[in-house]
């Protein structure tokens, strides 16, 4: 029998090269596992698409673990709340329509809801650029490196991972879409960024306009404001959860559809 040490190595880089030789081919990419990211993976893998979200930390959650400045809590609105049942977050009532979660348990159960759901999450993975194809314009998938070597300002090519959809679930910067700006003008996209809190407005505008950017790219959580101009909302995750599921149905339905 080989020693445990080597064992041990054996297992991780066997398993691990077989997980992404199968993810190679994808249906479905979501950038980022923050709350829009991971409410449409769950809600995707669900309806049995092999989903991976990749995201570049080493955790999970993005913007939900520093609750309201780094108070350790979250607020959503009544429309979010058969999201929430699905995954059995708890809530509670604390003013009149307006309702109090705490982020622990919230970034936990929406990461165990897309994992149980059959989702791939893989960690320490920066997107950095889309794969495209032309006549008719399409994305086509992701081009993949580890946030590791991204950190140490290594060149190390890439490798890429095929999807027929991929989703831009980046949060304030919209990272997927600011490439796509910037390498493909056939898209056309600009990218106004987001404007100054303006809750209410924000939280209906960011589902209304959750959707398909282009054939094969979506948007969807707080990437969306940056794409549409619209008001940021501060530490109100309604429409974060709204908008991934609001992206997984649009996804669905075009895939279904061969669009
Ligand atoms: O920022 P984030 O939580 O985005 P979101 O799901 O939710 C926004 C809210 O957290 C909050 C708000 C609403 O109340 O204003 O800010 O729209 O999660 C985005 C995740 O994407 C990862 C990032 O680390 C974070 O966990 N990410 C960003 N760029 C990349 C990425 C990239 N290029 N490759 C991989 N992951």
């Amino acid at each position: 029998m080989p020693e445990l040490e080597s064992r041990i190595t054996r297992i991780i880089m066997t398993e691990a090269a077989r997980d992404w030789a199968e993810i190679a081919e994808s249906d479905v990419v979501i950038v980022g596992a923050g709350p829009a990211g991971l409410t449409a993976a769950r809600y995707l893998a669900e309806r049995g698409y092999k989903v991976v979200v990749f995201e570049r930390r080493l955790s999970f959650g993005g913007g939900i673990g520093g609750g309201g400045m780094l108070m350790h809590r979250i607020v959503v609105s009544g429309e979010a709340l058969p999201i929430l049942d699905d995954f059995r977050i708890k809530y509670r009532e604390a003013e009149e329509g307006l309702y109090v979660l705490d982020p622990a348990e919230f970034m936990a159960k929406l990461a165990a809801g897309a994992v149980e759901a059959g989702a791939r999450v893989i960690h320490g993975v920066h997107v950095d650029d889309v794969i495209i194809r032309y006549d008719p314009l399409r994305v086509t998938g992701v081009a993949v490196q580890w946030s590791a070597v991204i950190m140490a300002g290594l060149h190390v090519d890439p490798l890429f991972v095929y999807s027929k959809a991929v989703v831009d679930a980046t949060g304030h910067d919209a990272e997927v879409l600011s490439v796509v700006s910037r390498k493909v003008p056939e898209a056309q996209l600009m990218l106004p960024g987001e404007s100054s809190a303006y809750s209410e407005v924000s939280e209906k505008l960011v589902v209304e306009k959750t959707g398909r950017v282009l054939p094969g790219l979506y948007v969807a959580g707080m990437a969306v404001a940056a794409l549409h101009g619209l008001p940021r909302m501060g530490p109100i995750f309604s429409s974060m959860l709204l908008s991934g599921k609001r992206a997984a149905e649009i996804i669905d339905s075009d895939l279904r559809s061969g669009g």
